[in-house]
């Protein structure tokens, strides 16, 4: 990441390139103002301004010399790009911390065009993924949890996970492992002075095992988190399964408050999957209605049953719709492919990956449920609360269900935070074996270097890529 590509100017569109009411245009570096300006009529209103005003006008491609003077506006021949508000920020107050203007403009992408080109042609540069944010973060605007959080904002599914991340934004984390670092930083200073004036060693315990230990626990209790703020963020993949018939597209289309899937009476209607996002108690899940377990020589249904045992295996939870009227699969003798369902079944109840749905019940012939299977009927509605309970508690566990306590989502934060506990673990072993204190030092400041890399307080180009490559341009 070679510094001097920052000194040039940047421009992306912010929004999305389609067709809308309007569109974004991002510009930011040194001299972006007064470059924007030279495509911006009134002339000279933009240079002119101060930070945090907002200026109508219009973007002009000028082919006659129209003068560069203040206030001049279109000139005879200059082709006006589109009407436009300009918004002004002055470094080092804007997001980048750099000079920058931000464009309001029609939500045309043949006029987002347009405009972009004459930019690039004006001297800005196409920004690269996350660059406006690299920026931000280079400008010491912001640490890198916050940095992360900017993109997991715009990735959250459900409000949940926007909460979480925009928690993250306001530098939650970052708060705690500032806290975090600064009681470390005091235990190496009193380490320091130990070692400085020996003399004046009263045989006192410079590093108390208790003032370690508070510090991971509220490490731990971050590290914790992950595996909740993954669940929120990354979502996860519920896998409707079960013989053809039992009512697994009309227990979809449920689940989806519309009627995607096609429902028939014929066996063999869902040929191939259907997949759609759904929030499970906040939780983002994709739901896929496989198409059943049949014996059939039809080509594209065998296709179809070939990739719905594939989304079974990939499932992180498969709702086994079993049609009540005629039973669980194993109370059909003899059958081959009952014999086989019956397999599948024990598999998911061992992988605590079932959740049963002992349908039809209205029919009013279904018996008593097997474990691990709900009655419910997706015609009446009957049932179908518990059974949505029973999905959400079984993708988030009342133990990994968000408390409202800051919770990370990225891996790099997660490896280094282990990193922090392993030779926070070590300081203590340390300390309980009586080894030189100076070696204690060593192994507290690998903690305080690991909590730095996570703000970024230390950080690598290559750690830099790599985070923001996964960014969206504009952003
Ligand atoms: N009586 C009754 N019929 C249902 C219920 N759920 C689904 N069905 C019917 O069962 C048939 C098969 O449903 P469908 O969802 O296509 O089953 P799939 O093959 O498993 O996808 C359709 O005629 C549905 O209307 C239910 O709870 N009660
Ligand atoms: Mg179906």
């Amino acid at each position: 990441m070679a510094t001097d590509r920052f000194a040039q100017p940047i421009v992306a569109l912010a929004t999305p390139y389609a067709a809308g009411a309007l569109a974004v245009i991002r510009t930011s570096g040194a001299g972006a103002v007064e470059m924007v300006d030279a495509l911006f009529s009134p002339r000279g209103r933009l240079a002119a301004a101060g930070g945090y005003t907002v200026h109508h006008g219009r973007l002009v491609q000028p082919t006659t010399d129209s003068g560069g003077k203040p206030g001049t506006g279109v000139a005879a021949g200059d082709e006006v790009l589109d009407e436009v508000l300009a918004t002004v920020f002055r470094a080092p107050h804007s997001y980048t911390g750099e000079d920058s203007v931000e464009i309001s403009c029609h939500g045309s992408p043949a006029g987002i065009d347009r405009i972009l080109a004459a930019l690039c042609a004006a001297g800005f540069r196409p920004a690269d993924p996350g660059e406006f944010t690299l920026r931000a973060f280079l400008a010491g605007k912001i640490d890198l949890t916050r940095a992360e959080a900017v993109q997991e904002i715009v990735s959250a599914q459900t409000r949940e996970a926007h909460a979480m991340a925009l928690q993250r934004l306001s530098g939650a984390v970052e708060e705690r492992i500032n806290d975090v670092k600064g009681r470390l930083v005091s235990l190496l200073a009193a380490i320091d002075i130990q070692l400085d004036y020996p003399e004046e060693d009263t045989g006192e315990i410079v590093v108390p095992p208790e003032s370690v230990r508070e510090v991971e626990e509220l490490l731990r209790s971050l590290l914790a988190g992950w595996r909740t703020g993954r669940i929120y963020q990354e979502g996860v993949r519920v896998a409707i399964a079960g013989r053809t018939n039992a009512g697994k597209s009309s227990l979809f289309n449920a689940l989806l408050r519309q009627d995607r899937a096609i429902v028939s009476a014929i066996a063999g209607t869902t040929r191939d999957y259907l997949e759609a996002p759904i929030s499970l108690s906040g939780v983002p899940a994709r739901i896929f209605d496989t198409a059943g377990f049949r014996d059939t020589i039809e080509e594209i249904e065998s296709e179809g049953i070939r990739r719905s045992g594939e989304i079974l295996d990939s499932a992180d939870l498969v709702v086994w719709v079993v049609d009540a009227s005629t039973g669980n699969a194993d109370t059909v003798a003899g059958d081959a492919d009952a014999a086989a369902e019956a397999l599948v079944i024990e598999r998911l109840r061992a992988e605590g990956r079932l959740v049963g749905a002992w349908n039809k019940v209205d029919l009013g012939a279904g018996g008593t449920p097997p474990p691990d299977f709900l009655p419910v009927s997706v015609k009446t509605g009957a049932g179908m609360d518990e059974l949505l309970q029973a999905l959400a508690r079984t993708v988030l566990p009342e133990s990994l269900a968000w408390t409202g306590e800051p919770v990370i989502d990225s891996l790099r934060q997660k490896e280094l935070l282990e990193r922090a506990l392993q030779a926070l673990g070590h300081v203590r072993e340390g300390l309980a074996e009586q080894v030189p204190v100076d070696t204690i030092a060593l192994d507290m400041e690998e903690a305080v270097r690991a909590l730095g890399e996570i703000t970024g307080e230390v950080t690598s180009d290559d750690v830099l890529d790599a985070m923001f490559r996964g960014f969206c341009v504009g952003k």
